[in-house]
């Protein structure tokens, strides 16, 4: 049977992957911080449901020994470096935790490994973010990066330590450059989500506009559970390299919140206004990803489009909110 080890596991991709490396057959190793292990209701609420069938350890991305001692531990036959500071907003309030949680966190797990498991395949969660303003579009695995934020340098930074312990120690170690990927799993800080739970809040009469910032920003948005399944193929390859995962189309913030307050018959002009505190010291104004590499290597193409993700992301919010109501109701 085949170990993998997740950091990030109690993130959004990283329970889609944990879910996805169980039904392969994988035994699941996932790293925490030692806070989630203290509050397991509200860390693991992604994972809570498969939390039986995974071994979870306590480390830190700050502390070297943590993350060694793990690595010599499960010897994992695949690692998935999902772990970061993902939020590019506050990595402009708070760049010193950015840089050292995304770039001293990679090269804890790549140095660990090279010295404990040099066998096990690596993994780096790159983004699109490295890409930032971009000259040429679509980008693709060639395009030159000019990241805008803290997150795109401190990513940007990852992708060259995990190229540098490839080319400098031989070791299987690729990144995968992926594109924004959203699910119903999001973060509620991410503007996908801010404005499907909105909506949905909207349509039950719970409130009664929208905040947002730059509306007019382009993305390229595919669903997480596409994404990941990526991921894994990309590590079952006979030689390590890096690969884009996008949709290949881009929307605007605008079109998503058109599209999310349509598929509950509600006018988007009605309820959004914009909010200046929400805008970002330097913005990332559109990304659209070149995934031919991947389809053609790989045969990865994404399952969900821009439409479905939208409507299931808005229907999701309106039955958890439903039930959260509900349950209210009940305890009074
Ligand atoms: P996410 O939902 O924000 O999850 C981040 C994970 O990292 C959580 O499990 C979190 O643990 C963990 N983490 C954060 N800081 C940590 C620290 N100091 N020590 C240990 N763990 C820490 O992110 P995601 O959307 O799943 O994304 C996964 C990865 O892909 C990230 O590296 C992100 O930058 C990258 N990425 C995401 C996208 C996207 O569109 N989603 C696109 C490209 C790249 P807690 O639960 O304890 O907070
Ligand atoms: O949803 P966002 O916060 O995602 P962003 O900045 O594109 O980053 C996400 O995708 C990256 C891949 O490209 C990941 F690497 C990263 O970890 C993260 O998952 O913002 C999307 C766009 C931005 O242009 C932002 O300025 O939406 C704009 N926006 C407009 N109003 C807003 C808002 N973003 C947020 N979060 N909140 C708003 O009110």
């Amino acid at each position: 049977m085949k170990k993998a080890l997740i950091t990030g596991i109690t993130g959004q991709d990283g329970s889609y992957l944990a879910e996805f490396l169980l039904s392969k057959g994988y035994e699941v190793h996932g790293i925490v911080r030692n806070n989630a292990i203290e509050n397991p209701e509200h860390r693991f609420y992604r994972i809570n449901h498969i939390l039986e069938k995974l071994t979870l350890h306590s480390a830190s991305l700050e502390n070297y020994g943590s993350i060694y001692n793990v690595l010599e531990k499960v010897q994992p036959d695949e690692c998935y470096h999902l772990a970061a500071i993902s939020f590019v907003s506050y990595s402009f309030e708070d760049p010193f935790s950015t840089i050292n949680t995304n770039v001293n966190g990679t090269l804890s797990v790549l140095s660990a490994i090279k010295e404990r498991v040099p066998r096990c395949r690596f993994y780096f969660a790159g983004t699109s973010e490295m890409f930032g303003n971009v000259n040429e579009s679509p980008q693709n695995e060639n395009t030159p990066f000019n990241p805008r934020s803290p997150y795109g340098i401190s990513k940007v930074t990852g992708y060259h330590l995990t190229k540098n312990f490839r080319e400098s120690y031989n070791m299987f170690a690729l990144s995968g450059i992926l594109f924004n990927h959203e699910s119903p799993r999001r973060g509620y800080e991410f503007v996908s989500r801010k404005i499907t739970t909105t909506v949905a809040k909207i349509k039950l009469g719970l409130v009664k506009e929208l905040k947002l910032g730059s509306l007019e920003p382009k993305r390229d948005w595919g669903f997480a559970g596409d994404y990941v399944k990526a991921m894994w193929l990309m590590l079952q390859q006979d030689s390590s390299e890096d690969y884009v995962i996008a949709s290949g189309e881009c929307h605007s913030v605008k079109e998503f919140a058109e599209t999310a307050f349509a598929s509950v018959d509600l006018d988007w002009k009605e309820y959004t206004k914009i909010d200046e505190k929400f805008y970002r010291p330097a913005e990332v104004f559109e990304l659209k990803g070149d995934y031919s590499k991947a389809k053609k290597k790989l045969n990865w193409e994404p399952e969900v489009s821009f439409c479905d993700l939208v409507k299931d992301m808005v229907n999701h919010d309106l039955a958890l909110l439903k039930k959260q109501i509900s349950n209210v109701s009940v305890v009074r």
